[in-house]
């Protein structure tokens, strides 16, 4: 199974060697070694603005006095990404009704896939939605999954209409007593007016059946697009308002600073990180195994 460390691998290489030799000692900061640290976290993709702040409190005097630099930037980090309750599947309402969106190729639909296979290990009955009509192997793909993980799939013929599936979605879920429905979506750019049109109808067709809203509405992102990611999201909030991310391919990305962006930016919650194509490797996402995983130090120790 991927781990944080494992996965991190990239973007840490971008910063590890700075990060040795500008916190080898316990002192202040001089100058010269907080612009190499300033460049290096930019060029992991952490943003400007994120950088800046780091480096003020760094170099603010007495900030340091109960710990060394390093631990600093440890907490900093950690604090950025807020420390969100993890997520676990409500009994209620039902069926609980999660959308994911996102641009093509962020990992949607193996997401959907992990994300059922993480309901029956809670022991729920999810369903797969695939409203991805574009594309005929968009609804293979889901259904190839659905095979995998061991639950029900509802698909559309390739032309279909979005809305019309992911209603028939909520309608078999209804008549089957299924706890979670997962809606895949076709992937859109956030740039092209009518594909995100169709984003609000499909929104509006699960408000019509079940009387409320979804229950969540999360983008996944791609972590090697790095702060592009942030301004995708900034796009799909304005059609269907986000109530949480899931960052993907984590493993790979050597960006994965924009994750510091996401709560700040979105102002909501990071749920889950993909760490591998396996269905497996969707892990609840983890500001303090995220931040060890950058810095190269082992996970903390969590209580059981
Ligand atoms: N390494 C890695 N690959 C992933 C992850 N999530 C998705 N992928 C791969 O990304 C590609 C696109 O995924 P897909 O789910 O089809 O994206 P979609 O277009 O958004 O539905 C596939 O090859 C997936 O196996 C991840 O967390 N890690
Ligand atoms: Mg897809």
């Amino acid at each position: 199974m991927a781990t944080w460390i494992k996965a991190l691998t990239k973007t840490r290489q971008r910063i590890q060697a700075v990060f040795q030799q500008v916190f080898r000692s316990s002192h202040a900061l001089d100058e010269e070694a907080q612009e190499e640290l300033e460049e290096t976290l930019l060029q992991a993709d952490v943003s400007m603005k994120r950088v800046l702040s780091w480096c003020e409190a760094l170099s603010a005097p007495g900030q340091r006095a109960d710990g060394s630099p390093l631990d600093l930037v440890r907490q900093l980090m950690r604090d950025s990404l807020g420390d969100p309750v993890p997520f676990t599947w409500p009994d209620a309402p039902r069926p609980y009704t999660v959308l994911l969106v996102g641009v093509n190729g962020t990992g949607k639909t193996t997401t959907a896939a992990k994300l059922a296979w993480q309901v029956k290990q809670a022991g729920r009955t999810p369903l797969l939605a695939a409203t991805d009509t574009f594309r005929a192997a968009g609804a293979d793909q889901l259904r190839i999954w659905a095979e995998r993980v061991g639950c029900e799939v509802v698909a559309g013929q390739q032309g279909a209409d979005a809305a019309a599936v992911a209603y028939d979605s909520l309608e078999a879920a209804l008549a089957r007593g299924t706890d979670v429905v997962l809606i895949d979506t076709a992937g859109r750019m956030h740039t092209k007016q009518p594909l995100m049109n169709e984003l609000g109808k499909v929104r509006r067709a699960i408000t019509t059946k079940l009387g409320r809203e979804p229950d969540q509405t999360w983008i996944v992102l791609d972590a090697s697009m790095g702060q592009n990611a942030i301004t995708q999201a900034r796009q799909f909030h304005q059609i269907a308002p986000l109530t949480g991310v899931i960052v993907s391919k984590l493993d790979g990305s050597a960006k994965a600073g924009f994750v510091f962006s996401v709560v700040e930016e979105l102002g909501v919650p990071i749920r889950f990180a993909g760490l591998g194509e396996g269905m497996e490797d969707l892990v609840p996402f983890s500001a303090s195994d995220f931040v060890a995983g950058l810095l190269g130090e082992s996970a903390p120790e969590r209580p059981p």
